[in-house]
This record gives C-alpha cells, structure tokens and sequence, in this order.
C-alpha cells in the first residue's frame, strides 16, 4: 500500500479572497504531494508500516532506522499535517456547540483564544504549525510546532502529546504568494476559512 493525495473537498478558488487560487492549487498539488511521495520512499522498506493510517504512521516513527527517522518525520507529518489541513477549511462555517463552550472555559472568551493563536503563529520562527489541541487532561491549549511536526508525535517533539483540534500551516509557502512576509494578516485571514463544524466534529470524536 502507498500514500496518496487526498482529494479537497472544494474548488481551489473556494477560498478566495482568503487563500488564493493559486496558493491552493500549488500547495496541495505540489508541497503536500511531494510528502506524500517521500513518505512512501521510505515505508515501501518497512512492510509493518505501510499499512497504518497516517496519523498513526506518525505515532510510530520510532520503528525506521536511525538514518530515516528525520526524513520520514518530516515527510509523514507533512502528509498527516496537511491532510488535516484541508479538511479543516470551508467559508461560513460558526463555531457553536461544545467545542465553543470548551474554548470559553479555558481561554475565557473566544476573542482571548483568537488572540492566543495569533500571538504563538507570528511568534513560531521559521516555519511550522499552530495548533489548538486537546490534551489528556480534557483541557484545551494553543501550541505550535516546528517544520511538518505534529502533537500526536508526543511529548519529546511537541510540548505535550495531545489531539489536534485545529490546525494553521504557518510555513510561508502557505501565503507568500499572497501575504508576502505578513504572517498576522495571513492569519487575520485564516479566521475568515476555519471550518468550525469539521473543528467541532474532530472535537466531539475525541471527548465522547
Ligand atoms: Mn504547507
């Protein structure tokens, strides 16, 4: 078995004016498909591990040899990263329901969270992800990760291990093309294409 592109739910100009057509159409079909490609050049030598769903591909990034463990990490997180990605995007959607209570809980108010995330997306150096997560606890918190790095890849590469609710692809070929270096109002923008019911249903998988 190998990896393949998963297809998005949308047009590539669904986003717009938020994520541009082109930004979309590159980022899917040639970032996200070149993780994929590597991911698979490295588990076609390990017969146990092609087998797993990506997410628990990279649970388990420990079984390759020393020598591959990096490249794989950083390709297989890519692929589990950005096929959350995708999914998590969608104009109109309104967070509601639990996961909104959930965040008013421990954030204080949604306004306060948004901040938060803002603040750990321009503050990332380099390249990486925010993340809203769930952690073991039941608690909510805002991390973020560095390169294709992911919270269910535990605790010794993200600061805790913990469910990723939401994710931001903070890497800057996710909105140079039309931000340039402006990280904030990529992520200003990002609020307008969060996909608050796939948030909420990843949420309700989790605590039920
Ligand atoms: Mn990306």
């Amino acid at each position: 078995m190998s990896y393949t592109l998963p297809l998005i739910p949308y047009e590539y100009n669904a986003l717009e004016p938020y994520f541009d057509e082109r930004t979309m159409k590159i980022h899917h079909t040639k970032h996200h498909q070149t993780y994929i490609n590597n991911t698979n050049n490295i588990v076609k030598d390990f017969p146990n591990l092609n087998k797993l769903y990506i997410d628990d591909l990279i649970q388990n990034l420990d079984k390759v040899s020393e020598d591959k463990y990096m490249f794989l990490r950083n390709n297989a997180g890519g692929h589990a990263n950005h096929s959350m990605f995708w999914n998590g995007l969608k104009i109109g959607t309104k967070l509601h329901g639990e996961l909104k209570s959930a965040i008013e809980r421990d954030f204080v108010s949604i306004d306060n969270f948004k901040k938060i995330f803002e603040t750990e997306a321009i503050t990332r150096f380099g390249s990486g992800w925010v993340w809203l997560v769930l952690k073991l606890d039941g608690r909510m918190m805002v991390i973020s990760t560095s390169n294709q790095d992911n919270p269910l890849m535990g605790k010794n590469i993200s600061r805790d291990f913990s469910y990723p609710i939401l994710g931001c692809d903070v890497w800057e070929h996710s909105y140079y093309l039309k931000y340039q270096n402006n990280r904030l109002e990529y992520i200003k923008a990002f609020w307008s294409v969060v996909n608050w019911d796939e948030a909420e249903r990843r949420f309700i998988k989790k605590i039920r």
